[in-house]
């Protein structure tokens, strides 16, 4: 399975374009809609998020809500494209005396996009870079989540940690806290650090500054699998960081212990195997976060991502004007003070269209009956050979 999108923040809509699903599979955009939702939640978010209210148009592949195989096309509209007609227009010409956006802004892609393309009006980096982007592909992987939902996966966020302020709770706690995290205004679990966190929040506000964080995924019911050892671009641990670092903003992902498995022991790091008479083989711990190998093993995948702060400041760091050479300040936009919650669902929604690719490599089928086939012959046998004695 493969996608394709399009589309520019401030512009008419987001496309996006799969190929490669199972015919026969049942499919609603309310089940895409509810993850746009959860997307534009999130406090520390901008103006723009009370402008947009994300719905997905479903175009191509589907009668009936059942896919029949061919290209699945999605749409979403930008509502804001209401205010930027003129000058985001995909025919005519530029106003006269519009203004364009010629202070780069540290670190975001403005300078080295400009490079790059030869432009003259940054505003061509802002529109295509912006995380607006990432409102299709959640549309997208959403699509390859429901999939994946199908076959008992089920994938979880929360947030651990915004600036200085960590939460207290443990990845193996996440799916029973799911409820709460789903009502809590920053997806953290834990209530005593969220109020710390919306009090940073607050005060990045008033200083003209933004804030980052770290944000874990915790999926479960993966069957072992998915993924390979055999060729470097099959291991799974590679797909998954690629795809959540890909997410504007990522600096940094670790799958289990991560950074901290560099300054343990292997003996105190490596997840022991263990039978028991009636249960078979098991794990009795998950440091490797569910991926041996770039392989699932059949045990939760825990991933984290840390996510840097917004670059667009209302107090701009200093800047070079990209027409004249002068000294000047970055340009300053409506922006986000924090989109480190948001981050986290885009991250739900990009690492289940790596796992259903993976799914769909390893079972194949043009329609779900054989997919389901597939899988149905393959978890009888791993079930076979974790239960030797049996
Ligand atoms: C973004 C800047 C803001 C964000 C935007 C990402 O948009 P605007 O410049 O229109 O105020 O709100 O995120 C979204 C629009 C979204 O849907 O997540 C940026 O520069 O990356």
């Amino acid at each position: 399975m493969r996608y394709l999108t399009g589309g520019e923040s401030h512009g008419p809509c987001l496309t996006g374009i799969i190929e490669g699903l199972p015919a026969g599979f049942e499919l609603k955009s309310d089940d895409l809609d509810r993850h746009l939702e959860r997307r534009q939640r999130g406090y520390g978010r901008g103006a723009r998020m009370a402008i947009e209210k994300d719905r997905v148009e479903i175009l191509s592949g589907l009668r009936f809500n059942r896919t029949i195989g061919s290209p699945l096309t999605l749409q979403i509209r930008n509502r804001d494209w209401e205010n930027w007609q003129t000058l985001m227009a995909p025919e005519g010409s530029e106003p006269p005396g519009s203004v364009q956006l010629s202070r780069p802004r540290p670190g975001h892609a403005d300078l080295a996009g400009g490079l790059k393309y030869n432009y003259d009006d940054l505003r061509l980096v802002l529109e295509r870079s912006s995380a607006r982007e990432t409102a299709i592909r959640v549309a997208v992987s959403s699509v390859g989540r429901l999939l994946l939902e199908k076959f008992g996966v089920r994938i979880y966020s929360h947030v651990v940690s915004i600036g200085p302020v960590e939460s207290a709770a443990g990845s193996s706690e996440v799916p029973g806290l799911a409820a709460q995290i789903e009502s809590s205004a920053l997806r953290c679990a834990d209530g005593g650090a969220e109020e710390k966190m919306i009090l940073e929040i607050e005060k990045a506000r008033d200083q003209g500054d933004t804030l980052g964080g770290v944000l874990e995924l915790v999926v479960t019911g993966l069957p072992p699998g998915l993924g390979s050892h055999v060729h470097w671009d099959r291991r799974l641990d590679g797909r998954l960081a690629g795809a959540v670092m890909s997410i504007q903003g990522i600096k940094g992902v670790e799958i289990g212990s991560g950074f901290a498995a560099a300054a343990a022991r292997g003996s105190a790091l490596h997840d022991p195997i263990t039978i028991e008479e009636g249960s078979g083989i098991s794990r009795p711990s998950n440091r490797a976060g569910g991926l041996e190998g770039g392989i699932t093993n059949g045990q939760p995948l825990v991933f984290r991502a840390a996510m840097k702060p917004i670059p667009t400041l209302a107090k701009p760091l200093p800047s070079v004007d990209w027409k004249t050479g002068e000294k000047v300040s970055g340009a300053t936009e409506r922006s986000d003070v924090c989109a480190v919650p948001s981050a986290a669902v885009v991250a739900e929604a990009v690492a289940a269209w790596e796992l259903a690719v993976a799914f769909r490599e390893k079972f194949a089928g043009d329609y779900l009956e054989e997919v389901e086939a597939a899988y149905r012959f393959y978890t009888e046998q791993v079930e076979r050979r974790l239960k030797p004695n049996h």
